[in-house]
C-alpha cells in the first residue's frame, strides 16, 4: 500500500470528482495537482467517492473492471486494468433512451457481464473461482464518461474518477456460463446500422472470468470481498466508441443475443 495524500485532500478530491460526476463538467486529471498520486490514492478517492454516494441512498449493485482489454488500454494509453463500483442509479433497462444532458464526452463499450451466486474474495481468485461462482452470464453495454478534459487521464486519475463510470444496459439472452465458450464468444457492435467495431471475448485479459478474478483480488487490496448477486462487466472488448444525441447502438453476440440503446439530447 502506498498513499501519498493526506485525508484531507481525499476528501478534497473526492468532491471535486463528485462535482464533475453529478454536473458534468471536465476538471483536469488529479495528477496535473498531485504528480506523486498512486493508484492506492486513487482507489482511497474512489472508495470515498462510493461512501458519499451509498449515503446518499445509492445501492450498491456491482462492479466493473476496465482496461481488460489491448484495444481499451492503446486507446487510453494505459497499461494495467482497474475497477469502479455500479450503482442503481447507473443502471438503465435494455433498449433504453439515454439523455447525454447529463454526460461530458460519452463513448459505449461492448462487454460480457458476470451475475454470481456466491461471494468471491481474494487474494488469489482464479478464474476457475469465477466461472464455479457464476450464477449467468449475459451482453452489457456499458456507457462511459471521463470527467476529465479531453477525455485524457492516466491510471490513477481514471481509478479516482471510478474507472469513468457512468451508465449501463444489461439485457440480450442470458446462458449459464458452460453452456458457452465463453472465451470465443464474437461481438459485432453497430452504430447507426454501421459496424464499428467487432472482435471476440478472449480479448479480455484471454478470457472474460480472468478480469473479473483480477477485479476481486483487487476489492481484496480495498478490504472488500464480492457478494452472491453482484452484477460484474469484465471490460470493453473493442474500443470504445463516441455517441451523440440521435445514434443508436447495438452489440450483437455470437451466443448471447443482442442489447441495444438509444441516445437524446
Ligand atoms: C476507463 C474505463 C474503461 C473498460 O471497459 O475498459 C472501461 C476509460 O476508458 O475511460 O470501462
Ligand atoms: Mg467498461
Amino acid at each position: 500500500m502506498t498513499r501519498t495524500l493526506s485525508r484531507e485532500d481525499v476528501v478534497r478530491l473526492c468532491e471535486r470528482v463528485e462535482g464533475a460526476q453529478t454536473r458534468a463538467y471536465a476538471i483536469p486529471k488529479l495528477t496535473n495537482e498531485y504528480p506523486d498520486m498512486t493508484f492506492d490514492d486513487g482507489y482511497a478517492i474512489q472508495s470515498e467517492l462510493r461512501r458519499r454516494f451509498l449515503s446518499q441512498g445509492h445501492k450498491l449493485v456491482g462492479w466493473k473492471a476496465g482496461l481488460t482489454s489491448k484495444a481499451k488500454m492503446e486507446q487510453m494509453g494505459v497499461d494495467e486494468p482497474s475497477i469502479g463500483f455500479l450503482t442503481d442509479k447507473m443502471a438503465h433497462p435494455e433498449n433504453s433512451v439515454i439523455s447525454v444532458a447529463g454526460l461530458l464526452h460519452p463513448r459505449v463499450e461492448c462487454e460480457i457481464a458476470f451475475v454470481t451466486k456466491a461471494e468471491l474474495s481474494g487474494p488469489g481468485c482464479t478464474a476457475a473461482d469465477v466461472l464455479e461462482a457464476t450464477d449467468y452470464v449475459l451482453p452489457a453495454i456499458e456507457i462511459i464518461d471521463s470527467r476529465f478534459t479531453g477525455f485524457s487521464f492516466d491510471l490513477e486519475s481514471v481509478i479516482a474518477d471510478n474507472g469513468s463510470s457512468a451508465r449501463f444496459v444489461g439485457g440480450g439472452r442470458a446462458r449459464f456460463p458452460n453452456d458457452i465458450d465463453l472465451r470465443t464468444q464474437g461481438v459485432v457492435f453497430e452504430k447507426n446500422g454501421e459496424i464499428v467495431q467487432m472482435g471476440a471475448s478472449a480479448a479480455v485479459l484471454g478470457h472474460p472470468a480472468k478480469a473479473v478474478a483480477m477485479l476481486v483480488n483487487i476489492l481484496h487490496n480495498l478490504g472488500e470481498v464480492l457478494p452472491a448477486g453482484s452484477f460484474v462487466m469484465s471490460g470493453g472488448i473493442t474500443e470504445a466508441v463516441a455517441v451523440k444525441p440521435g445514434d443508436h447502438v447495438i452489440a450483437r453476440y455470437q451466443d448471447l443475443g443482442s442489447v441495444s440503446v438509444r441516445f437524446s439530447e
